[in-house]
């Protein structure tokens, strides 16, 4: 078996962890990732037959039996990650009967996956749905994202139409807006449930007053939603306190929409 620390799927987990840390979004145990992994990925490091632990998961997740995900550890610090990959992540396969983790590898000193193993797992049922390329979930806590919905209305309209004019591309990089969820309570099947849903429509969850989810086939696409998210938000809180002299355009928007062939929320538009 070759080292499971030189694999390019662990190798890319280590930096996301370490670059969202060092862009300030995950304070301590703040945030969360779950990376889908295919049989061929994992084949040359690991024996699957070889099962660590069997951990209930508290929900049952039918179509991701037999699937596996790397993922961060519950109480683990991203700061950590890359340092002692062994000990913050764990490989987690869906048992026969969908609702226990079969920890593979990892967790070294006894921990778990993160407490929002339901969100992860049920906007992975979702966005396979969708798409079956799909293969990462993640969940952090952009600072700027974090300030603006405690100054937006957090509906998907107001929060989408709102980033869409801090920057022409923003509409290119998500037209299918951004979904949003109030307040709630965080680490509960409720909210991995009210996430799921918004992810038939979105690929983008924010949290309000907590935090956002990406979705995508690999890390930049997850990563490239949330950051461009997290961009529209710090230009946002720059200058919707100051007068105001130039907005970009519903018109505008529209153009940009058509220039790149874009299918977007046109209802999002109008106001
Ligand atoms: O794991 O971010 O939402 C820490 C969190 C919970
Ligand atoms: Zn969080």
């Amino acid at each position: 078996m070759k080292d499971i620390l030189s694999a390019p799927f662990m190798r890319e987990m280590c930096d996301m962890a370490d670059n969202m840390y060092r862009l300030g979004w995950d304070e301590r145990n703040g945030g969360n990732i779950s990376y889908l992994l295919y049989d061929e990925d994992i084949a040359p490091y690991l024996s699957a037959d070889k099962v660590i632990r069997r951990i209930p998961t508290g929900f049952s997740a039918p179509e991701l039996v037999g699937k596996y995900f790397l993922v961060t550890g519950t109480g683990k610090y991203f700061k950590n990650v890359k340092g002692d990959p062994e000990r913050n992540l764990g490989i987690i396969r869906i048992a026969e009967d969908a609702c226990t983790a079969e920890l593979l590898w990892g967790f070294s000193n006894g921990g778990r996956f993160t407490s929002e193993l339901p969100a992860h797992l049920m906007s992975h049922t979702v966005r396979l749905r969708h798409n079956p390329k799909n293969r990462v979930i993640m969940h952090t806590h952009p600072t700027a994202t974090l300030a603006m919905t405690h100054v937006t209305e957090l509906t998907e309209k107001a929060f989408t139409r709102l980033i869409w004019g801090t920057c022409t591309e923003c509409i290119v990089v998500f037209p299918d807006g951004i979904g949003v969820l109030p307040w709630m309570v965080c680490g509960t099947n409720e909210i991995g449930e009210a996430t799921a849903k918004k992810m038939e429509d979105y690929r983008i969850v924010i949290w309000g007053m907590h935090g956002i989810y990406g979705a995508g086939v690999d890390f930049d696409e997850a990563f490239g939603l949330i950051e461009t998210v997290e961009k529209g938000a710090q230009l946002y809180m720059m200058y919707s306190h100051l007068p105001i002299v130039n907005r970009i355009t519903d018109e505008q928007l529209d153009e940009v929409a058509k220039a790149f062939h874009l299918e977007y929320r046109k209802d999002f538009l109008g106001q």
